[in-house]
């Protein structure tokens, strides 16, 4: 459950890594139910398609859904992100970006760190990101786009625009870079799609330019991210602080399950 120095030296050098077939397939089925569940209770935290009434995102899942809570502290994600951030970490964020079939709109060119540093004064950024695939990930579906080894270059943008949707939670278009800076960099860095099974997970750094296309398709692509944070890097925000369900309050450092969330679940509910 260590990752490797390559797999170490790979997530530093392209700010991103691939675990293809993490989860095994009952696993993401116990995830998916757990989503399913937990879009339905009315809230903030359930954010809808700006087009119509289809769930775009639904956040701080794990503060409600028993699989999700175990997820974060699951060892095979746990430990890879702690030999990343050499410490102690916690849940800043956790979401689930749905993008449902026929009609999941685009997630803009954006870097998450900025996100974080203007809304919450987040002082570094020293957070690892996990996407874990809950369908199959393909060309068709909008798989997220990265701009390998873009983390490294720093924010490219400063603000956030003045017409953002929500106070509470940014969406990416609030941050989005322009069409030339986006085009600079693809120059220099090129783009990549990592793909691959249900049960993947891939690892991101905060600063990694990254975005997705709009879902045409008649596939779904859930995924959920969960943004680590190191418990020395607290949020200092200058004015009100956003809410417990985008900025997660809980910040004890987390210690890795025994086993498996599965088997822990399992062994509960028996
Ligand atoms: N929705 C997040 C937030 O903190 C920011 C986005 O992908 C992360 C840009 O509000
Ligand atoms: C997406 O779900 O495609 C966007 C992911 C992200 O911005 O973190
Ligand atoms: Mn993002």
């Amino acid at each position: 459950m260590r990752l490797t120095q390559q797999q170490v030296d790979q997530y530093h050098d392209q700010g991103f890594l691939m675990l293809e077939s993490l989860l095994d397939p009952q696993e993401v089925d116990t995830l998916r139910k757990a989503l399913e569940r937990d879009a339905k209770i009315p809230g903030p935290q359930v954010v809808t398609e700006g087009s119509g009434p289809e769930v775009r995102a639904v956040y701080s899942s794990h503060q409600r859904q028993p699989e999700c809570a175990g997820l974060i502290r699951d060892p095979r994600v746990l430990l890879p992100v702690q030999q990343l951030l050499t410490g102690d970490v916690y849940v800043y964020q956790f979401k689930i970006n749905a993008k449902p079939a026929f009609g999941g709109d685009k997630w803009a060119w954006h870097q998450d760190y900025l996100a974080w540093r203007l809304a919450d004064g987040l002082p570094a950024p020293r957070q690892v990101n996990i996407g874990v695939y809950l369908d199959d990930v393909t060309e068709f579906n909008g798989p997220v786009i990265f701009l390998p080894g873009s983390h490294r270059g720093g924010l490219v943008r400063e603000g956030r625009s003045s017409t953002a949707k929500s106070d509470q939670h940014l969406d990416p278009d609030d941050i989005s870079l322009t069409s030339q800076q986006l085009a600079e960099l693809v120059d220099r860095h090129g783009m990549t799609s990592p793909k691959g099974p249900a049960g993947s997970v891939v690892l991101f750094s905060p600063q990694i330019v990254h975005g997705s296309a709009p879902n045409m398709s008649p596939f779904a692509r859930r995924l959920l991210i969960a943004t680590y944070n190191d418990t020395a890097n607290l949020p200092q925000p200058k004015g009100t602080p956003r809410p417990d369900y985008v900025v997660c309050r809980d910040t004890e450092p987390l210690r890795p399950l025994e086993s498996p969330f599965s088997e822990v679940l399992r062994m509960v509910t028996a």
